[in-house]
């Protein structure tokens, strides 16, 4: 039972590698106790039982492609793979140019099988018989990547060739956006040579992934496109309920539930139907995920059911072809990273389409902090495109987007193919999507005070960041920049002074930020713009900035005082 790492086409640099650098009992120890053996899987165990429970699963009837076989156990059913702590310099110098080249563990992705096994994270109700129409149709699969890892984009291809029904994939459409990394050139060819499904499309120049999308759509020959990002895993039918929405509906655009592919460990987390979230976004445009709101469970008996999502997440979707091109597919004017989700989502909802999340489909991704590739330089690519999507779709709400970025709109180029597009669609007002499919959208316009807020003479400004792991933490201070960012602030009708869902919070100890609550208390705060005040509700003190100017505190009410005076920009009450 003892296979070689050499003989498996995909790991052939792993392989030897790690017998060179390592002795075989050092290799064995890379992996913690709850992980395998990667050398060999079988170690101490020659039981036939045993082997046959690491085998890939059974091949599908009409399904006679030829598997690999496994090789290693390392990272089965999604269980994590941790190197221990004393590798050697020449293996800790692998690591590291792994994570440098792609912003996650490469190394331990090239140790776990490219058919490795996952748990199946689907609701019962998810398996009921008859649960999808027996014709679903059929779809193009396509996978954009630059420079992507080897094993890691194997695994996102076999993990569909081997967890789809056949019939249900007209083709894998891999598009490479002019990668230079040398495995992706003719390795990648011999690799797919005796699989037909598998396609290989190559951009002529660096596309970015929107443009690169198009051209895979432009190939593809199936009623429906699937896409997915080039480090995903699908996991056991996860196709079936996604295609069966679109069988009822063509104008249904779904998206699976992204599960969580650890960068570090390879680990697949996943939680079940009463953990799901639906896609939101706030006003610097950025895409944010939501506990499914009360108004749309109700609507369901069942948390396993599709639900109705304001905004999908970008990489990982299935929709009819006819309906992505009668929509006017993305806007190509969309460089490298960043909005094209935002756009589809907006155009789905607001020109008769609904964009749903499959509870049933789960599909795993690797989230990475950074990102790994090079953008443009000299252009903030993401601001462009977020201005395009403003100017096409946002109407009069796109000021609250200008105010984010010091409505220094920069050149965005020429929006009005896409304008006549929309008008052409006849698609609802945005204000509609608003009011209809995102109620729970804090909208600038109902404020009463947006901008800066200004200590003093205006020398310090309320400055924090307001992701999510800013929350809890003190409020920032900084040197005032009218550039907006992370300086806009709302101050709300009901005396939140807030970025989004972000509010400022006061129990005592510092001024934090906090989710906001809606119930007014240590979230409560009086301006008062005669005396420049602003006093909390539930402590009855002042918001000030100490004597050193390097902090917010909260002190005994004295309108003397220039360090407790503030200024809330655009006050209008
Ligand atoms: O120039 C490029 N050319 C490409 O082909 C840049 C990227 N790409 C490829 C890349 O190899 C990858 O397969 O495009 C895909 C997406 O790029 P990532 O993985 O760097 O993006 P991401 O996962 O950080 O970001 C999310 O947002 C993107 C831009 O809006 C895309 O929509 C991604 O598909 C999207 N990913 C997901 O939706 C997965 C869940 C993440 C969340 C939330
Ligand atoms: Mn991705």
């Amino acid at each position: 039972a003892f296979l070689l790492y050499s003989e498996d086409r995909s790991r052939p640099a792993l392989a030897l590698s790690l017998q060179n650098s390592l002795g075989n009992r050092e290799a064995r120890e890379l992996v913690d106790d709850n992980a395998i053996d990667p050398i060999n899987p079988f170690k101490n165990d020659d039981s036939e039982e045993k082997e046959k429970a690491y085998l890939p699963p059974p091949k599908k009837e009409e399904d006679n492609r030829v598997l690999l076989p496994p090789q290693s156990m390392a990272g089965e059913m999604g269980k994590p793979v941790v190197l221990p702590t004393n590798l050697s310099a020449e293996v800790k110098k692998m690591v590291d140019d792994g994570w440098l080249k792609n912003a996650f563990n490469q190394y331990v992705s090239d140790m776990i099988s490219v058919h490795r096994s996952l748990p199946d994270p689907r609701d019962e109700w998810c398996k009921k018989p008859n649960r999808y129409l027996p014709d679903l149709p059929a779809t193009s699969v396509i996978i954009c990547f630059h420079n992507e890892a080897w094993s890691i984009l194997l695994r996102t291809v076999h993990s569909v060739l081997d967890r789809s029904p056949s019939r249900l994939i007209t083709e894998v459409i891999l598009v490479d956006d002019f990668s230079d990394m040398s495995h992706l050139k003719q390795q990648l060819e011999d690799y797919w040579k005796n699989e037909p499904k598998v396609k290989i499309v190559r951009a002529k120049k660096r596309e970015g992934l929107i443009r690169a999308r198009l051209l895979g759509a432009r190939h593809a020959s199936g009623p429906v496109l699937t896409y997915l990002d080039s480090h995903c895993e699908c996991t056991n039918g996860w196709l079936e309920p996604l295609l069966d929405r679109i069988a009822q509906d063509s104008t249904t655009v779904v998206c699976p539930v992204i599960d969580v592919i650890d960068d570090t460990t390879l680990e697949y987390h996943w939680r079940d139907s009463s953990g799901v979230n639906v896609g939101g976004f706030d006003w610097n445009l950025q895409f944010n995920w939501h506990a499914v709101p009360e108004r749309e469970k109700s609507k369901h008996q069942n948390s396993a059911e599709p639900v109705w999502s304001p905004t999908m997440a970008g990489g990982l979707f299935s929709i009819d072809k006819n309906f992505f091109e009668k929509l006017g597919t993305y806007d190509s004017g969309f460089d490298i990273w960043g909005g094209e989700n935002l756009e589809l989502s907006f155009k789905t909802w607001m020109c008769g389409g609904t964009l749903e999340i499959v509870p049933c489909s789960h599909v795993g991704h690797i989230f990475r902090k950074r990102s790994p590739y090079k953008w443009r330089s000299g252009v903030n690519v993401l601001r462009r495109n977020s201005v395009r999507l403003a100017e096409v779709w946002l109407d009069e709400y796109a000021k609250y987007y200008y105010q984010r970025i010091g409505n220094d709109k920069g050149d965005y180029g020429d929006v009005s193919g896409r304008r006549e597009l929309r008008n052409k669609l006849k698609c609802k007002s945005f204000k509609w999507y608003l009011d209809n499919i995102y109620p729970e959208l804090f909208v600038p316009g109902d404020a009463v005070a947006n901008g800066e807020v200004a200590n003093g003479d205006r020398d310090y400004c309320l400055d924090s960041a307001c992701k999510p792991e800013d929350m809890h933490k003190p409020v920032g201070l900084w040197p005032c920049h009218s550039q907006g960012g992370n300086q806009y602030w709302m101050y709300s009708k009901t005396g939140e002074i807030r970025r989004d869902e972000s509010c400022l919070d006061y129990s005592g100890q510092e001024v934090i930020l906090y989710p906001c609550h809606g119930s007014k208390g240590n979230q409560y705060w009086d301006y008062n713009q005669e005396t420049k005040l602003v006093r909390h509700g539930s402590s009855d003190k002042c918001l000030a900035i100490n004597e050193s100017k390097t902090k917010l505190v909260m002190e005994q009410c004295n309108s003397e005082l220039t360090r407790q005076r503030w200024t809330l920009e655009n006050y209008d009450h």
